[in-house]
């Protein structure tokens, strides 16, 4: 087992790493920019470096800098957490070249499934059903008519590099096609420097729904059950949930069976989320992501594992902790991420936090780096708490995250707790009657009101 690892993030997920690496006994250094010298993560990490100035391309993004201190500090593995360096495959790469441990999945897998095509025809090939689209990258405009005409319109040209809603272009009908090709293509050039495109039929009002799985070196792959994420406002994910309110346990095990065995013959090891879009009734992949997400805390709660100690357990080479068999959902789980944004147009709003109380009791966990007297720097991601609670059933889960939110004090910076409170009082919601669509709608209405 790893005797120290280097975090390569901060906030919240640097803190989530943090407590797994104590209760692991593994020893922990921090990394952070000028502007984090007296974050949560730096103080309560063993050691701490200062890689660099506040840009993030200076100091979480500075490969050299992160090496240099995970060198100078003798680590011997380093976790990426989310977003950052958790999906660049040649820092994995020349970090293992260091000779340490990249806390995640080979660089050979996090490459082919940042490019969506090949993500796609790999997961294809091994049995994934897909939406219908073209069979790989799109040759010219002639053969995306072709397939735009065998699937029906409406249609969708996506980017190869691509992902998470970037470079996407819709075709409502044939005389759309010639203007969304020529758009996706130089968006998707001057976007990532690749026009690689590929087409789908374009799903409506489909769900996102994704699937947590976790491999490790000695061929097993598990999943944890699917997580829905459709409240999401222009591509950021708001309040997610462990199992979905529409997926029934035979159709979990059904799509978990099919992608368990996928990953498996790919050899995958680590964590991975795929995603699906799921529509009248059907799952169709759409990408995968290579990294532990932000969202990872339902599955922990309704499962009942700790999915960063499986990270590290296998990247030191040891077995899974469970074989599918002992891994059941218990009861329903809610996150949700709390912003400093303003609640009704999502402008972020840094600044100090004058006043903090976490919210506590039975089923409730606060994962964040807030403490009073931290100031938000306007540098990063505005996401600085996830609340997250557990119980029996949704409606209780519903319950008692209302609960916990009216307990939850942050004062000196606007939060979207109030949109949360209105989300959990609506009908939709709490009949978990929603598409990826619906966040868009109610917020809309709320600026309306
Ligand atoms: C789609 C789609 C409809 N049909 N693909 C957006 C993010 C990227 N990961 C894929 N996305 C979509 N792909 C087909 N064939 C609709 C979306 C989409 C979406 C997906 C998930 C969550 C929120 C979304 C919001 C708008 C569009």
């Amino acid at each position: 087992m790893f005797s120290k690892i280097l975090i390569a993030n901060r906030g919240e997920i640097a803190l989530r790493i943090l407590r797994a690496c104590r209760e692991m006994g593994i020893r922990t250094v921090a990394v952070h920019s000028t502007a984090d010298s007296d974050a949560m993560h730096v103080r309560l990490a063993d050691e701490a470096v200062c890689i660099g100035p506040a840009s993030s391309r200076d100091s979480y993004l500075n490969v050299p800098a992160i090496l240099s201190a995970a060198t100078m500090t003798g680590a011997d593995a380093i976790h990426p957490g989310y977003g950052f360096l958790s999906e660049n495959a040649e820092f994995a790469e020349t970090v293992e070249a260091h000779g340490m441990a990249f806390i995640g999945p080979t660089a050979e897998h996090i490459r082919m499934m940042g490019d969506k095509i090949t993500a796609k025809t790999t997961m294809a090939d091994l049995g994934v059903p897909l939406v219908p689209g073209s069979d790989g990258a799109l040759a010219d405009l002639d053969a995306a008519r072709d397939v735009a005409d065998k699937v029906g319109y409406p249609v969708l040209i996506k980017a190869a590099a691509g992902g998470g809603g970037r470079g996407m272009k819709v075709a409502h009908t044939a005389d759309e096609i010639a203007e969304a090709w020529s758009v996706a293509r130089t968006e998707a050039l001057a976007a990532f420097g690749n026009d690689e495109v590929y087409l789908e039929k374009y799903l409506d009002r489909p769900r996102h729904i994704e699937l947590q799985v976790m491999g490790d070196t000695h061929g097993q792959v598990v999943h944890f059950g699917e997580r829905d994420c459709s409240l999401q406002r222009r591509h950021q994910k708001l309040l997610e949930e462990a199992g979905s309110p529409v997926i029934t346990e035979e159709q979990r095990n059904q799509i978990g069976q099919t992608v368990t065995e996928a990953l498996s013959r790919m050899g995958y090891r680590n964590a991975g989320t795929l995603e699906f879009l799921y529509q009248d009734g059907q799952f169709c992949f759409i990408e995968m992501n290579t990294r532990l997400q932000v969202e990872h805390p339902v599955t922990e709660m309704v499962c009942g594992v700790d999915l960063v100690r499986e990270q590290i357990l296998v990247a030191a080479g040891e077995k899974l902790s469970y074989r599918q068999e002992d891994i059941t959902m218990r009861g329903h789980a809610i996150e949700c991420r709390i912003n400093a944004e303003d609640p009704l147009t999502f402008v972020p709003n840094p600044g100090t936090v004058t006043v903090f109380h976490a919210p506590g009791g039975l089923g409730v966990r606060m994962d964040s780096a807030l403490f009073a007297g931290y100031k938000i720097p306007p540098y990063y991601d505005s996401m600085v708490a996830k609340l997250i609670v557990h119980a029996p059933t949704r409606a209780e889960a519903i319950t008692r995250m209302k609960r916990a939110l009216l307990e939850c004090v942050v004062e000196g910076v606007k939060t979207v707790i109030p949109l949360h409170q209105k989300i959990l009082d609506d009908p939709e919601f709490q009949a978990g009657d929603y598409t990826i669509h619906w966040l868009e709608n109610f917020v809309a209405r709320q600026q309306d009101a």
